[in-house]
C-alpha cells in the first residue's frame, strides 16, 4: 500500500490535501455535524485571493467525509476570496452562513449564504443571494479591516445580533450588528469591545456558558439568570487567541468583563491554549448538549515543507468547553467520542513513586498515536523553588530557562513523548511548582527545543501558569494526545492547554517512545497512569466515514 506521510495526523481534522486555516461555520444540523474551514483548493499555501470554504460532514465529530467546497469566490462580492465566518440555525430550523467576501474592489464585506436544498442531509450546495453583500464596508473602516462575522444570537427584543471585527479610527473594535430578518443589518453605535493596544483583532466569538461550573452547554441565544458570557478574540499581533468571561447585556449590546483588572488590551486576557493555535470558533452541539470549540494549528516548519507534503494545517480535536466554578477560567476537554478510538491500553502500577531523576518508560503502545492520562500527587511542597515576580509576566520564557532537563525542587515532572531511542529527540510536557509570596504557582510547559534534530523548524518552549491551588489539591493531572505531528496537552483537568506541532526525524526509521519522569529533588507519586494506542479515524479519505441518515 501507499505509505502515508509521517507527519499526517491519524485523528486530527485535515483535508486530504492542500492548505487549511480557520475553522468556519461548525454546526449540528438535522442529525449531522458540519465542519467548514478556510481552504485553498489550488495548493498547500495560504493564497489571499484563492480561499474557499472546504466542507466535511460527520456523524460523530471523529470520522469525516469530504464534500465539495461549499463557498467559492465566484461573485462580485467575493471574487477575491471567501474568508472566515460562521453558521447560525435560524428560527425555522434552517441554517444560514455569514462570511467575509473580498469583493471586486478588494474590500472586505459580509455576505450571506443559504443551503440550496435544506432537505439535502449533507447540505452539499450553498446559494449566495445576488443581493449580497448584506453588510457593505462602513465609511469609517479601512477596506482590509472588516471581517469574520460570528454566529448570530437573539436578544430578548427578538432581533438577531452578530459580532464583526473591524478597525475604527485606528482602534481594534468588535462591532455589533442587529437584524430582524437576517438580511438587513444595522450597526450598534458602541462596539461590544475596543482595544487601543492590540492592533487588529479577528474572528470574534461571543457565547453563553453556565455560570456555576456545570459542564452542559447553552444555545448561543441563551441569556438570563445563571448565564455568563465569554468573549473570545484572535489577535493578529501575537497570533494568539484570548478570552474574557463577563456579563453580556442585550439592551445596550455591551459586555462587562468579570476581570476588569486585566484591562482592555486583549493580550492580557486569558488564553485557551498556550501553544500553537489560532482563530478558534465554538458552536452549540444540541445533540449532546455541550459547547464545542475548534481551533486551527498551523505548521511550524517551512513553506517549502508544506509544498513538498502537499498540505498544511490541522485542527485541534474538538473540545468540550465550560466555565470553571471560579467564574473566570474556561475548562476544555477532548470530546468523549475520541475515546472510541482507544484500543490497546497499558498502565503503570498504581502509586509508583518517582524519585529525583526517575524516568519510567510507558511500553506497549505506539508512541506516535497515543492518548495518555496521568495523575501526579505531590507529597510535599517544601522544596519548591522561589519565583521572582518578573517571571510572572513571561511564563513561556520561564519554560525555556527552566526546561525539563533543568533539575528543580518540585518538578519538573510530566511526560516525555515522541522520543527517539537515544532520547536525542524528545518533546517534554511538564509541570513545575514555584513558591511565590507564601503561595504556590504551577507552571505548565511543552518544551519543543529538543523535539526535532532538524534545523529550520520553529521549536520554542511553550507555557503558562495553571490557575489552581496546589497546596489544597496536592494532585495535578495531565492528559496528552499524540498524533504524529501534534502533541496536544490538557493540564489540571482542562484548565491549561498546550498544543504543539512537532517534526522529529527518527519517525522516518524507528518508533517513538514515551516516558513519565521527575527531575525535581522532591518525590512525586504517580497515582494513576493509563495510556492507549488510538486507532486512526477516517478523516476525509475514502468514504467509509460517511454516515447518511
Ligand atoms: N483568516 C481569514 C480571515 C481571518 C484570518 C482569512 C484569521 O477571515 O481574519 O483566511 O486567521
Amino acid at each position: 500500500s501507499e505509505g502515508r506521510h509521517v507527519r499526517r495526523t491519524a485523528y486530527h481534522f485535515q483535508p486530504a490535501k492542500n492548505w487549511q486555516n480557520d475553522p468556519n461555520g461548525p454546526m449540528y444540523y438535522n442529525g449531522m455535524y458540519h465542519f467548514f474551514y478556510q481552504y485553498n483548493p489550488h495548493g498547500a499555501l495560504w493564497d489571499i485571493g484563492n480561499l474557499s470554504w472546504g466542507h466535511s460532514v460527520s456523524g460523530d465529530l471523529v470520522n469525516w467525509a469530504a464534500l465539495d467546497t461549499a463557498i467559492d469566490p465566484t461573485a462580485p462580492f467575493d471574487i477575491n476570496g471567501c474568508w472566515s465566518g460562521s453558521a447560525t440555525i435560524l428560527r425555522g430550523g434552517t441554517p444560514a452562513i455569514l462570511y467575509t467576501g473580498i469583493d471586486a474592489n478588494k474590500e472586505q464585506v459580509q455576505n450571506l449564504a443559504f443551503p440550496k436544498n435544506p432537505a439535502d442531509p449533507l447540505l452539499r450546495e450553498w446559494h449566495k443571494p445576488s443581493y449580497n453583500p448584506v453588510i457593505p464596508l462602513p465609511a469609517d473602516v479601512p477596506g482590509d479591516k472588516f471581517r469574520d462575522p460570528s454566529t448570530a444570537w437573539l436578544g430578548r427584543d427578538g432581533l438577531w445580533r452578530i459580532a464583526v471585527s473591524a478597525e475604527v479610527s485606528g482602534v481594534a473594535s468588535t462591532l455589533v450588528y442587529r437584524s430582524a430578518d437576517f438580511v438587513h443589518w444595522e450597526r450598534n453605535d458602541a462596539p461590544l469591545h475596543s482595544s487601543r493596544a492590540a492592533g487588529m483583532v479577528e474572528c470574534p466569538d461571543l457565547f453563553p456558558v453556565k455560570a456555576h461550573g456545570e459542564e452542559g452547554g447553552l444555545d448561543t441565544s441563551a441569556s438570563g439568570a445563571g448565564v455568563s458570557h465569554v468573549l473570545k478574540l484572535s489577535v493578529m499581533d501575537t497570533l494568539q487567541d484570548y478570552y474574557m468571561v463577563g456579563r453580556y447585556d442585550d439592551a445596550a449590546d455591551a459586555f462587562v468583563p468579570a476581570e476588569p483588572e486585566r484591562g482592555d488590551d486583549v493580550r492580557n486576557w486569558r488564553r485557551f491554549d498556550y501553544g500553537h493555535v489560532y482563530a478558534a470558533k465554538s458552536f452549540f452541539d444540541a445533540r449532546r448538549n455541550r459547547r464545542v470549540l475548534w481551533a486551527w494549528a498551523n505548521e511550524s516548519d517551512s513553506q517549502a515543507d508544506d509544498v513538498a507534503r502537499g498540505w498544511s494545517g490541522v485542527q485541534t480535536v474538538p473540545r468540550k468547553l465550560w466555565l470553571d466554578k471560579d467564574g473566570k477560567q474556561l475548562r476544555q476537554w477532548p470530546i468523549e467520542e475520541i475515546e472510541t478510538l482507544r484500543r490497546k491500553r497499558v498502565g503503570l502500577r498504581r502509586n509508583t513513586m518517582l524519585s529525583a531523576g526517575a524516568m519510567n518508560e510507558i511500553v506497549g503502545v505506539a508512541g506516535a498515536q497515543a492518548d495518555v492520562e496521568v495523575a501526579f500527587r505531590i507529597p510535599s511542597l517544601e522544596e519548591a523553588e522561589a519565583l521572582d515576580s518578573n517571571w510572572l509576566l513571561d511564563p513561556q520564557k520561564l519554560c525555556g530557562e527552566k526546561g525539563a532537563s533543568v533539575p528543580g525542587g518540585v518538578g519538573p515532572f510530566g511526560l516525555i513523548v515522541m522520543a527517539s531511542g537515544d532520547l536525542q529527540e524528545h518533546t517534554a510536557v511538564f509541570f513545575r511548582v514555584f513558591r511565590h509570596d507564601d503561595k504556590y504557582k504551577v507552571l505548565m510547559c511543552t518544551d519543543l527545543t529538543r523535539s526535532s534534530a532538524r534545523a529550520g523548524v520553529y521549536k520554542p518552549p511553550y507555557g503558562g501558569f495553571v490557575d489552581i491551588d496546589i497546596e489544597e489539591r496536592k494532585t495535578i493531572k495531565l492528559r496528552t494526545l499524540v498524533d504524529h505531528s501534534v502533541v496536544e496537552s490538557y493540564g489540571a483537568e482542562g484548565r491549561a492547554c498546550i498544543t504543539a506541532r512537532v517534526y522529529p526525524e527518527h519517525v522516518e526509521t524507528s518508533n517513538s517512545h514515551m516516558f513519565v519522569f521527575n527531575n525535581g529533588t522532591d518525590k512525586v507519586k504517580v497515582t494513576k497512569l493509563e495510556a492507549w494506542e488510538l486507532a486512526a479515524a477516517t478523516v476525509n479519505v475514502g468514504d467509509e466515514g460517511l454516515i447518511v441518515s
